[in-house]
């Protein structure tokens, strides 16, 4: 009687296994990438997002706090979600990055220092498509940290020794997002302390397929700008030699003179011409090599524009920072928050926080989530935890409105 009953118990039990099995796998081991059954929709995701519907716009450093840009979505044969994109590398642009009409010799992304927040899902199809202007003097590239494909890496990717697009030509890099996070995409051209810190970086939101809990969000990239290149001498590297087997790809416009072409996309791989400085001609400046510094830091790009348009928030409600340190020539940058404390989650790569803190130390490329809401209302100051860093720009003003959370009661005992 015991073995019957015992037989029957395991072929109803296997029975509601293999049903259950069909809609919740048994062995939900699934790697990034592959799709899962998410329950909420490509759309109805992008909305909670706050995806841009306006690819073309260039925010403004303030509108950069909240300008999310998801790309064109469509789907492929297998019903992936596939998000394409496109930056469009310009040299030769004037940025004003303060209110005191300091203006940066930059090169941009889509016109903006820092280049848009590009925002994707977990397990996504990725393109960047990206242009290196006709105009433009210099070889560039594009690096995205996440996990990728070998051929994708920004060093062989483009066919062109170096893995460097030459002006006039294009590259598009396709990666599947993952894992999730937070990520710096960025100019990988040697010498990168000046292609990035001209202006060639900006963030990348991996999300991940189950949404975190929904809050208001923002993104804030630190930055500094050394305005005064011409006064500390040219940063040369020794010629790079053609890559045995990698295939050279000449610009469109390219004259009949080929060898000249890939000369002139060697030398500009390895070295940037830097500004003539006529008040100093009289100067050897291949002879001058003083130590870099920024003249100016700031968040979002823009020198104290937080300061002069503080971010509104309100008592008791979520806010949620994507940050991301892309300053170049100083080790460490940081984030304080007053009145506030904020979970922490290095890299975003995780859901759970690693700690309840009101200061974050990051070095150059590091990144992470805070989360945090406000009890009372007032205006609060967020800035770096360096003076030098906030006296120098870096440093914005929370105005909380709202009227104050009531703290939980004392406990009785
Ligand atoms: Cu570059």
């Amino acid at each position: 009687m015991f073995w019957q009953n015992a037989y029957f118990f395991v072929l109803v039990f296997s029975f509601i296994l293999i049903l259950s099995s069909l809609n919740y796998p048994l062995l939900n081991i699934v790697a990034y990438g592959q799709t899962t059954g998410s329950q909420i929709s490509q759309e109805e995701y992008d909305k909670i997002k706050n995806c841009t519907t306006d690819l073309s716009k260039k925010p403004t450093p303030v509108e950069y706090l909240t300008h999310f840009n998801c790309g064109q979505v469509s789907k492929d044969e297998s019903g992936r979600t596939v998000r394409q994109f496109t930056l469009i590398i310009e040299e030769n642009q004037k940025i004003p990055i303060s209110y005191e009409g300091h203006i940066f010799d930059g090169w941009t992304f889509n016109g903006t220092i820092p280049g848009p927040t590009i925002r994707v899902t977990e397990g996504d199809l990725v393109r960047i498509r990206v242009i290196n202007s006709n105009e433009n003097t210099h070889a560039h590239s594009l690096y995205t940290q996440p996990i990728h494909y070998s051929k994708n890496n920004a060093f062989i990717m483009t066919g062109q020794p170096g893995g460097t697009i030459s002006p006039g030509r294009s590259f598009t890099y396709e990666f599947i997002a993952g894992p999730y996070g937070v990520y710096p995409y960025y100019c990988h051209v040697e010498p990168m302390a000046d292609h990035i810190n001209r202006g060639l970086y900006g963030m990348m939101i991996i999300d991940p397929k189950d949404p975190r809990p929904r809050m208001t969000e923002m993104a804030m990239l630190l930055n500094g700008y050394d305005l005064d290149l011409d006064l500390e001498g040219p940063t040369e590297l020794p010629p790079v030699a053609p890559i045995e087997g990698v295939e050279t790809n000449l610009p469109l416009n390219s004259s009949s003179n080929n060898n000249t072409n890939i000369e002139t996309n060697i030398s500009n791989m390895t070295h940037v011409s830097l500004p003539s400085n006529e008040e100093e001609s009289g100067n050897d400046k291949s002879t001058v090599k003083e130590e870099r510094v920024n003249e100016i830091y700031t968040v979002n790009g823009k020198a104290f524009d937080y300061m002069m348009n503080p971010i509104v928030l309100h008592t008791g409600e979520l806010y949620r920072v994507y940050v991301l340190n892309m300053l170049e020539f100083d080790s460490v940058n940081s984030v304080h928050i007053h009145g506030a404390m904020f979970d922490y989650y290095s890299a975003g790569t995780n859901k759970t926080a690693d700690y309840l803190t009101d200061i974050v130390t990051l070095a150059k490329g590091d990144r992470g989530i805070m989360e945090f809401t406000y009890a009372y209302p007032g205006t609060y100051m967020f800035h770096a935890h360096q003076t030098l860093f906030t006296d120098l720009g870096w440093m914005g003003l929370f105005d909380v409105r709202g009227n104050p959370i009531n703290s939980p009661p004392n406990d009785a005992t």
